[in-house]
């Protein structure tokens, strides 16, 4: 008899109230019924309506390239050591669309130091899993799969980076990239890659795949950023997902409003020309 739990199982968590904001949480149905995956179709409700049929155990992550102590991982072990956390971030689609998501994981940082990254490595890429018979969105050119993204290493070791297996106390339901997935707050939405198999360190940029599909339209860094504008929309005002006024738009806040945090990561760059 096929036992595959589609009840996401409950994770034991301790909240992490530095890296939480006091904002109220979108609901379940809103963050698990509405987002982005186009491994699974373009429209905000098929990642909830196809992630279904993605088998996400057993799963192996390959860590490579540059650095000391690479290897292909069973997810278990590449979870192991490292205690879970509850952080309430904000997310921020490019899309002009945000929410508030209550995620279960932990540092990237901690996990990144293990590999231990040579002297060469500048940047970490990440790979979503390529299979159009389980995502059947793959079946189609709007990217050239499999999706990849990309931080320079000093984004990743910044702490507010976590790796996420879990939201709401629970296992990460597919459509959220289950079971492992990137969280960058500070940045557009897009760069929080999904359903990971492979985590690559590298000495050039990584060629990200959105970057690469329309390079004047998203850029490696995509810093939230409400005075660079989208050139086909505005990024100064956002849509709170579930806010019971649909047209109230809310101001967009540099680094989706973790500036006080990540800001010095980028002095001294023109953030206009490093969108
Ligand atoms: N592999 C993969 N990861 C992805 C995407 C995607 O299409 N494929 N979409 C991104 C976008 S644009 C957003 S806004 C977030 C939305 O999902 P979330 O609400 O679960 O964070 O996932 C990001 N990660
Ligand atoms: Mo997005």
């Amino acid at each position: 008899m096929l036992t595959v739990s589609l009840v996401p199982r409950p994770l034991a968590f301790q909240r992490n109230a530095r890296y939480s904001t006091p904002e109220k949480a979108n609901s379940w149905a809103e963050v698990t019924g509405y987002n982005n995956f186009y491994e699974f179709g373009t429209g905000k409700e098929d990642p909830a309506q196809h992630a279904g049929r993605l088998r996400t155990r057993p799963w192996t992550v390959v860590v490579d390239d540059e650095c000391a102590a690479p290897g292909r991982f069973a997810l278990e072990d590449i979870l192991k050591p490292h205690p879970l956390e509850e952080r309430i971030y904000r997310l921020r689609c490019v899309e002009a669309w945000s929410m508030v998501i209550p995620w279960i994981g932990f540092a990237l940082a901690d996990l990144i130091r293990r590999f231990e990254p040579t002297s060469r490595a500048k940047y970490v890429e990440f790979t979503t899993l390529h299979d159009p018979k389980q995502m059947p969105g793959q079946r189609h050119d709007v990217l050239d799969w499999p999706y990849v993204e990309g931080l320079r290493l000093d984004e990743a070791l910044h702490p507010l980076a976590i790796l996420a297996i879990g939201l709401y106390g629970k296992e990460l339901p597919n459509q959220n990239g289950a079971p492992l997935r990137l969280v960058v707050p500070w940045k557009y939405g897009f760069k929080s890659i999904k359903s990971i198999v492979r985590i690559r360190f590298t000495e050039a940029m990584p060629r990200t795949s959105w970057a690469l599909s329309a390079p004047r339209e998203y850029g490696f860094f995509a810093n939230v950023n409400p005075e660079v504008d989208h050139p086909r929309w505005s990024q100064k005002t956002e849509r709170r997902i579930g806010s019971s006024n649909f047209l109230a738009r809310q101001p967009t806040l540099p680094f989706n409003g973790y500036g006080d945090e990540v800001a010095g990561l980028y002095r001294g760059m023109n953030l206009a020309r490093h969108f």
